[in-house]
């Protein structure tokens, strides 16, 4: 998913990195390209004009400062990703538990949204968290939307509340207050309500949900909706929002390769935060949303963070605590480091998928590699960083032309392959340094020694004010 838009973002930046000192017509330049990645990818026009206007208002603002940055492209690159971050809904948000239990949890969204599949998903997370969620079946409009749902519960353990068989069609109002008492009674501490729905909007469907939503009074009514349906996902969610309302966004389906602007635009539009993420069918591909971390994949910086949470139980003991002192006295993350994450996740599965979090992931060399993945790429992937010295492992900076051309025929790679990975890398770790330096603070997961890949908080305006260490910021682009 976004692919394109993080393709076309990587180009602009790219194009833009390669020019030095800004000129105001450079800004515009990327601005108008930014403006047509994003409309492309069928973001919603009022989230397009705002990103754009305050893309403009920003850099204007500090384009004197631009130019004595470092590198003037990665400070308006930084401006771009506080701007996505922000559209994005800024901070992460979390479930919000009821004080006396059950949590209700009321989902609605349309047909085919993939509700009944995040009741099973969701209740499968939260019961991994110690909790005891009750599944009510509160969709009566196709026949085997109820069978569908135990089967689900069944899967993962997870009791399901269903009116009884051959009861007809019945009243889901009436299923969802019995099976909210029943959860009382049993002492389940969360429900999750699924319920119907309809092809297109109407009345019926909004009237519905919300008597749905009157009887239980949830304390988080979720919309569920595909990420791949295109612009018409703006319109439906306000109308979602005027009819029955709703707390939080789940956006599912993206593992698709649509374009998926449309979803991006949502929050922006209700103002309401995304909360969880559906990547695939199975139970498991489910995922907590951040702002900040999908901001970085759409950049083309990956999300090592998430990468990072779900490789700690493939790193030995004394790799991680090796990773851990490291992190914690501010040594540079390096190349050897970036190996032995390769090493680590060569003992997971879905590689595909952690590979999609790697920096670079959606730009052209290895985003080929991903779509035709196999064991081999990888072990390529590996020989370059193996092709390098430990001098250069250590400091990329030392990487000259002959030296890259040295790694690409040791490695069997083009030089443009080398580069792409040396500059990922360093921009990566770059924004790493930023998280350890930056006021945001940080949080590793508990265990777990690996830098997270991009800031909590939006990134601030400018962070790079430092005087250009080479005089000219083109060559220290490059450089670093
Ligand atoms: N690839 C992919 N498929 C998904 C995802 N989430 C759901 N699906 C599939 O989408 C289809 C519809 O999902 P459901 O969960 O039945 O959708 P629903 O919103 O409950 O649909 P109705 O009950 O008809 O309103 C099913 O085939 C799911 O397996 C996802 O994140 N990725
Ligand atoms: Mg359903």
């Amino acid at each position: 998913m976004f692919e394109s838009l993080s393709a076309k973002f990587q180009g602009a930046f790219s194009s833009l990195r390669s020019k030095g000192r800004l000129k105001p017509s450079d800004i515009d330049e990327i601005t108008s390209e930014i403006r047509s990645a994003l409309l492309d990818s069928d973001v919603a026009l009022s989230v397009v004009d705002f990103f754009i206007e305050e893309l403009k208002v920003r850099t204007n603002e500090v384009l004197a400062d631009l130019n004595k940055s470092t590198n003037p492209a990665n400070a308006v690159f930084e401006i771009v990703n506080s701007l996505l971050v922000e559209i994005l809904g800024g901070s992460a948000r979390r479930i919000r538990y009821a004080k006396k239990p059950p949590t209700v949890i009321l989902l609605t969204g349309l047909q085919g949204a993939g509700k009944t599949s995040l009741a099973g998903k969701l209740a499968n997370y939260l019961k991994a968290q110690g909790n005891t969620p009750l599944l009510i079946a509160s969709d009566l409009q196709r026949p085997n939307a109820v069978t569908q749902l135990q089967v689900v519960g069944e899967s993962i353990g997870v009791p399901v509340f269903a009116p009884e068989p051959g009861n007809g069609v019945g009243d889901p109002v009436k299923v969802a207050k019995a099976g909210l008492k029943f959860a009382e009674d049993k002492l389940h501490n969360i429900v999750i309500v699924d319920t119907a729905g309809r092809l297109g909007l109407d009345a019926q469907l909004m009237e519905q949900a919300k008597q749905i939503r009157d009887a239980v009074s949830p304390d988080e009514v979720l919309y569920v909706v595909d990420a791949m349906v295109g612009q018409d996902a703006v319109r439906t969610a306000q109308a979602f929002q005027d009819g029955v309302g709703f707390d939080a966004i789940v956006l599912t389906k993206l593992d698709g390769d649509a374009r998926g602007g449309a979803a991006l635009s949502i929050t922006q539009v209700t103002g309401k935060p995304i909360m969880f993420a559906a990547t695939g069918e199975k139970v498991t591909d489910f995922d907590l949303f951040y702002p900040d971390r999908m901001a970085s994949r759409i950049l083309g910086l990956g999300d090592i963070q998430t990468l990072a949470e779900q490789a700690k139980g493939a790193f030995d003991s004394d790799t991680a605590a090796k990773l851990e002192s490291k992190f914690a006295s501010g040594e540079d993350f390096t190349l050897d480091d970036f190996l032995a994450q390769l090493e680590a996740m060569k003992k997971m599965g879905s590689m595909t998928k952690l590979l999609g979090m790697m920096p670079g992931a959606n730009s052209g060399a290895m985003k080929k590699q991903l779509e035709q993945f196999d064991e081999g790429e990888l072990v390529k992937t590996q020989s370059i960083v193996q092709s390098m010295t430990p001098l250069e492992r250590n400091d990329p900076k030392v990487l000259n032309g002959s030296r890259r051309m040295r790694i690409a025929n040791g490695s069997g790679r083009q030089v443009s392959d080398v580069n792409s990975l040396v500059e990922r890398f360093s921009q990566a770790q770059k924004v790493m340094k930023q998280m350890r330096t930056g006021k945001g603070g940080m949080q590793l997961p508990p265990g777990m020694a690996m830098p997270p890949g991009m800031p909590k908080q939006p990134a601030p305006k400018v962070v790079n004010k430092k005087k250009s260490r080479s005089g000219n910021p083109a060559k220290r682009a490059i450089e670093s």
